[in-house]
């Protein structure tokens, strides 16, 4: 490997993408790997700062324009905080959601245009692109119970974040995003069955992780 490898985990609400990069970077990590687990949005001083403003429920309403924005000032930051010197020190990055999840959920369910979106999104990343996307496909019922065991209608009242808290048509508008990006770029974002059993769903990422590295070596 020249370089590192930046590898991004997308997916709906519930997917099991935290669950499924604690897995794989436990593996990798015995292979004798560098790995390097960040998220978005986060994992820099500044983009911690945005996600507790951005999926704070009880905060004033955020317009959708200013929730792009927020969400691209956090992953500018990341990208030459993390992502950036991570890939010059040759690590294997596994980053919780990052360009896709802006196009499914600004771009398509809040209907700010797929296509827009994209292409302000390759403004900011400069050319830092993932090596592979492992997209995590899940009915979003299943998703939603299994990350608060109750449906999205009643979850306001509970205490859900801004995002959380959307409707089922939401959810279900970005599980089509996400099928649309799959399709599009079929070699780059590689789909799981994600409501296979945890072990299956590692198996399947893992198998494609070793086939990247193994054709980067
Ligand atoms: N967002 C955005 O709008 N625009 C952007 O540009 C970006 C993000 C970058 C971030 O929230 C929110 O920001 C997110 C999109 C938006 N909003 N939503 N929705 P987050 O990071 O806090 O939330 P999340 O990414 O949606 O995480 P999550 O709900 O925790 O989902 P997950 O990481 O995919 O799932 P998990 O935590 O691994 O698993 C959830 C539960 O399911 C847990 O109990 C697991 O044990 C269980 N699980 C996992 N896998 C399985 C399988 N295979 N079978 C059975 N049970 C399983």
């Amino acid at each position: 490997m020249g370089r590192g490898v930046f590898i991004t985990f997308e997916g709906g609400e519930g997917a099991g993408k935290s669950s499924l990069i604690e897995e794989v970077a436990r593996q990798l990590a015995s292979d004798g790997i560098q790995v390097v687990k960040t998220r978005e949005p986060g994992s820099t001083h500044l983009g911690e700062h945005i996600r507790t403003l951005l999926l704070n429920h009880t905060s004033q309403p955020v317009s959708p324009y200013a929730e792009l924005c927020l969400f691209l000032a956090a992953r500018a930051q990341h990208i030459q905080e993390v992502i950036v010197p991570s890939l010059e020190r040759r690590k294997v990055i596994l980053c919780d959601r990052y360009n896709d999840s802006t196009i499914a959920y600004q771009g398509a369910a809040r209907g700010l245009g797929m296509e827009k979106v994209e292409s302000i999104c390759e403004f900011i990343c400069q050319g830092v692109q993932p090596h592979l996307t492992l997209y995590l496909d899940i009915d979003p019922a299943v998703g939603l119970f299994r990350a608060r065991g109750s449906s999205p209608e009643i979850a306001g009242e509970r205490g859900y974040d801004r995002i959380e808290v959307e409707g089922l048509e939401f959810h279900s508008k970005i599980r089509k995003a996400f099928l649309e990006i799959h399709e599009k770029d079929p070699a780059r974002v590689h789909l799981l069955d994600a409501s296979q059993k945890k072990e299956i769903v590692c198996a399947e990422a893992m198998k494609a992780i070793r086939l990247l590295l193994g054709s980067l070596a």
